[in-house]
């Protein structure tokens, strides 16, 4: 018989090892994980790990002989500006990638008989403010706002959103016999600060950089300019909010993409904050015109409020427990 599994790609990742970390805690969920990595040693035993790239369909093929999906957490992407300097790659691993595991999705949710839950995180860079004064008039932008991004991650997670709307609803519409249909959910997160991981290949990692460097007592250049504003969240709402999303009912759903966020702060406040508790930090501004550009078309806040009401979505950290319970004291004990 086959084992039934919860399968997490891209699994080595920020939010791949915080959501392993989560659900070895809580310890009922049988975790097939697939990264082109392996994982850090301190997740080993937690999850049955497979080496192997979401593209490969063999490897993929092989994991359904042997494993049933319930859900696929499909967290495996290249970040935005990695993606700018490689647009080809990050649309066959954006894209296409998704494309497969929406396909490993809909055909296990045939055979199975019930929707394979497929959840997917996509992000603010979904959208594409054209100036700074449509951002400020338009702070706290829906869904449905704004659907023009710029960057090839951000056209990335669009099409992946809507690609998983259409398996979950369209998918096969002129067959005669409609097979069972995947269940699709998508987030869309803004950027993302983790205590345990830095990330890279990313657009807003100035913010967990600024803070990873000063508790290591380098020196930080931020590439955006004092005033740039997007919104943040702490890894631990991050999982929270996959496995929410994940758990909520599918009646209670009515929409397949939602915003979520934490608070909002510029690039400044959060060299303030980072000064509270590291005063010595070395910090200076040197804006990247072109990376600068990216964070402008971003919006500086988002309206979650479908979320909220559908699903229950709460966050759990501010900007000030953030950094004071969260950041702080895990970094200071990470660097010690
Ligand atoms: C990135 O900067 O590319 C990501 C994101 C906001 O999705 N952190």
């Amino acid at each position: 018989m086959r084992k039934r599994v919860v399968m997490v790609t891209g699994s080595a990742g920020e939010i791949g090892q915080a959501l392993i970390e989560t659900f070895a805690a809580c310890g009922d969920t049988n975790l097939l994980t697939l990264d082109l990595r392996p994982l850090p040693p301190e997740l080993e035993g937690k999850s049955i790990h497979i080496v192997g790239d979401i593209l490969d369909d063999s490897l993929l093929g092989r994991l359904v002989t042997e494993y049933e999906v319930d859900t696929i957490y499909h967290l495996a992407a290249l970040l935005s500006t990695r993606a700018e300097f490689t647009p080809e790659l990050a649309h066959r691993v954006n894209v296409e990638g998704t494309l497969r595991l929406l396909r490993l999705a809909a055909e296990q949710s045939e055979w199975q008989g019930q929707p394979v839950r497929f959840i997917f995180p996509s992000s603010i860079a979904a959208y594409g403010l054209p100036d700074l004064e449509t951002k400020a008039r338009d702070s706290r932008v829906r869904e449905w706002d704004w659907n023009t991004p710029t960057t090839m991650y951000g056209c990335n997670k669009l099409y992946g959103e809507m690609l998983g709307s259409y398996y979950s609803t369209n998918y096969r519409q002129l067959a005669a016999d409609r097979p069972v249909m995947l269940d699709f959910r998508a987030l869309r997160f803004p950027g993302l600060i983790s205590a345990f991981t830095v990330p890279s290949g990313g657009t807003s990692d100035y913010g967990p950089e600024m803070i990873h460097a000063a508790a290591q007592g380098k020196p930080y250049a931020c590439f955006v300019r004092e005033d740039s504003r997007i919104p943040f969240m702490a890894m631990p709402d991050a999982v929270k909010a996959l496995l929410d999303l994940a758990a909520a009912p599918k009646a209670a759903l009515s929409r397949e993409v939602y915003n979520v966020t934490s608070f909002s702060l510029s690039a400044g406040e959060i060299r303030d904050l980072v000064l509270e508790a590291f005063p010595e930090a070395q910090i200076t501004f040197e804006p990247d015109l072109r990376r600068q550009g990216i964070i402008d078309s971003w919006p500086a806040d988002l309206n979650d409020n479908p979320a909220r009401r559908d699903w229950g979505w709460s966050p759990e950290y501010d900007a000030s427990r953030t950094f004071h319970d969260y950041l702080i004291p895990n970094i200071r004990e990470r660097y010690r």
